[in-house]
């Protein structure tokens, strides 16, 4: 098995945060999107569509898509249970994983990818819709600092994915100014907890 895998990246990194918290150890390729490497023909053979992470299965099979790696994983190796540990656990994580990546990921990677020079010439660039998920990306975490004054972590009282992903994209909201606000205590303290975790560095 080997992971594809890129250090500068958000996505990587929530699989990497993930293979940590369950103490799994993968050889991983780092990919360098910079380089292009992502688009040259023999990485398109592993995900057409050009992005990491990309896990390469035993049997030569390519798995891409962050939280289906985490899945796979998560079957391998249920402990400690990241994706939830009954039916109705299960549910809950899934709807705070989905809220996580779909309104604040994707809004911190929206305005990263739209707006940033990183990606200036390498994708249709619009910077009006950067900013309207700057200004999306802002309000969510407004809402998730409210949401945290009344539990540990964002789907409960345990650690699980969905701190996995609010973390890396939260993180990544450094290279385009987003960011905890000095008053979102709640925010504040959770992500203190979250980063003082052995695998915040992974
Ligand atoms: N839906 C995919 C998104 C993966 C993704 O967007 N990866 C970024 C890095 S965080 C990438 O490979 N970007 C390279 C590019 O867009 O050229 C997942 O969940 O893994």
């Amino acid at each position: 098995m080997k992971l594809y895998d890129s250090r500068v990246a958000p996505n990587p990194r929530r699989v990497r945060i993930f293979l940590a918290e369950k103490g799994i150890e993968v050889p991983t390729v780092q990919v360098d999107i910079g380089k292009r490497e992502n688009l040259d023909a023999t990485f398109l053979a592993k995900n057409p569509l050009g992005r990491v992470p990309v896990l390469e299965l035993d049997d030569g099979r390519h798995l891409a898509e962050t939280v289906a790696i985490c899945r796979y994983f998560e079957g391998l190796q249920p402990d400690p249970p990241l994706l939830g540990v009954d039916a109705v656990d299960a549910a809950f994580v899934e709807m705070w994983q989905r809220r996580m990546e779909q309104q604040l990921f994707d809004a911190i990677t929206g305005c990263f990818r739209n707006t940033h020079d990183y990606f200036k010439g390498r994708i249709p660039q619009v910077p009006a819709y950067g900013e309207v998920c700057r200004g999306v990306a802002t309000e969510r975490l407004a809402w998730l600092d409210g949401e945290l004054a009344g539990r540990r972590f964002i789907a409960g009282d345990r650690y699980t994915i969905a701190d996995i992903t609010a973390l890396a994209g939260i993180d990544f909201g450094r290279v385009v100014k987003i960011g905890i606000a000095p008053s979102q205590k709640n925010l504040a303290r959770w992500h203190e907890a979250v980063s003082s975790r052995p695998s915040a560095s992974a």
